[in-house]
């Protein structure tokens, strides 16, 4: 995969913007079937009481938010969202814990249980619980997970004044925990926290130079969230939606680009650009992790509309592993 240098992330981020568009759309098609869309399912498994200061958090236990807190899940109750969530069509659960770090206890244990009764039911899973040891990941991944979830959200500049009780480095390090356990890394950010243009691109610069670059990278638009520090800045336009997305295609072709949250915001035209522009992979369902997102029959209405289609579980593996074969 070609690497891009800051100046040449910049250079594409500035491309006026139906140029950028149609240059993202023509890599999409290179890389991807652009009617499939990945459909990811969300769920939180531990709400809220999070130790960490994460300013656009509405989980961290120190902003007075009107977050739901609640312990960990039962396996049952988990198994049961999953279940609907795969009749439903999604072929992904993404399983999320307000959690600073993954601490080796019996919640733990009840994580691996779900990720293999999850696996077990033919879906990919994929976790957000935090800050992992090597140990840790490999335990996941002996479970059968698929994706981790952990974002860099923003450029290590930008990080530091969003949050202070962890280093962004303590970020990669689990990033390259996920990696050594072969599990697949799930890592994007946030726009709209009143980031600059270059953070965004240093972000990008970043994840793009990972190696392997991350297999999935969700761009969030940030959701603000009365409490929390960020409750007051402005949503973030469509455009600079669109920008990022086109840009996160072109420097990352061959990763599924997540259309995460800010679904709510937007209009389905605007979201009609965002699939144009290389964007393969959406939550659906009511919720995201404590905050609203469009209604599952809306998204299945919209993909009716631009003919879009929901992706089948582990293609990307089974496609690798056949290029293997044919190699050896
Ligand atoms: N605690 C774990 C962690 O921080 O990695 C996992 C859960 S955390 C809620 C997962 C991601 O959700 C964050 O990295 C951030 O990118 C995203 N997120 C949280 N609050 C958000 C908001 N208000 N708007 C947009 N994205 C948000
Ligand atoms: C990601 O990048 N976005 C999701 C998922 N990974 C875990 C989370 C979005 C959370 C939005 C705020 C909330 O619902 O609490
Ligand atoms: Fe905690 Fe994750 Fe929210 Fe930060 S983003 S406060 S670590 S749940």
């Amino acid at each position: 995969m070609k690497k891009y240098s800051k100046e040449e992330i910049k250079e594409v981020y500035n491309t006026p913007l139906l140029d950028l568009v149609f240059r993202a759309a023509a890599t999409h098609r290179m890389f991807h079937d652009p009617s499939e869309v990945q459909v990811s399912s969300l769920l939180s498994i531990k709400t809220g009481g999070c130790p960490e200061d994460c300013g656009y958090c509405p989980q961290a236990a120190r902003y007075q938010t009107d977050v739901n807190v609640h312990k960990m899940l039962s396996v049952n109750d988990v198994m049961s969202a999953a279940n609907n969530a795969k009749s439903g069509g999604a072929t992904r659960m993404c399983l999320g814990a307000a959690w600073r770090e993954v601490r080796d206890n019996s919640d733990f244990d009840s994580v691996l249980e779900m990720v293999k009764s999850i696996n077990n039911m033919g879906m990919e899973v994929c976790c957000t619980l935090g800050m992992l040891t090597e140990d840790q990941a490999q335990k996941l991944a002996d479970a059968g997970l698929y994706a981790y979830n952990h974002n860099l959200d923003s450029s290590e500049d930008f990080y530091k004044k969003i949050i202070t009780t962890r280093k962004y480095d303590d970020r990669l390090n689990t990033i390259e925990n996920v990696r050594k356990a072969k599990v697949t890394v799930c890592s994007g950010g946030i726009i709209g926290m009143g980031e600059s243009v270059e953070d965004r691109i240093e972000m990008l610069y970043t994840l793009s130079n990972l190696n392997p670059q991350p297999e999935s990278v969700p761009i969030n638009a940030l959701v603000p969230v009365e409490g929390t520090p960020l409750e007051k800045q402005e949503l973030v336009s469509i455009w600079e939606m669109l920008r990022m997305i086109a840009t996160t295609r072109i420097v990352m072709p061959g990763s599924v680009v997540r259309l995460s949250a800010g679904r709510t915001q937007m209009s389905l035209e605007g979201q009609a650009l965002c699939f144009l522009a290389g964007a393969n992979s959406i939550f659906a369902g009511d919720k995201l992790l404590t905050t609203p997102n469009p209604a599952f029959n809306e998204d299945m209405e919209m993909f009716k509309l631009f003919g879009l289609k929901s992706r089948e579980a582990f293609k990307y593996a089974k496609e690798s592993a056949q290029l293997e074969s044919v190699s050896a």
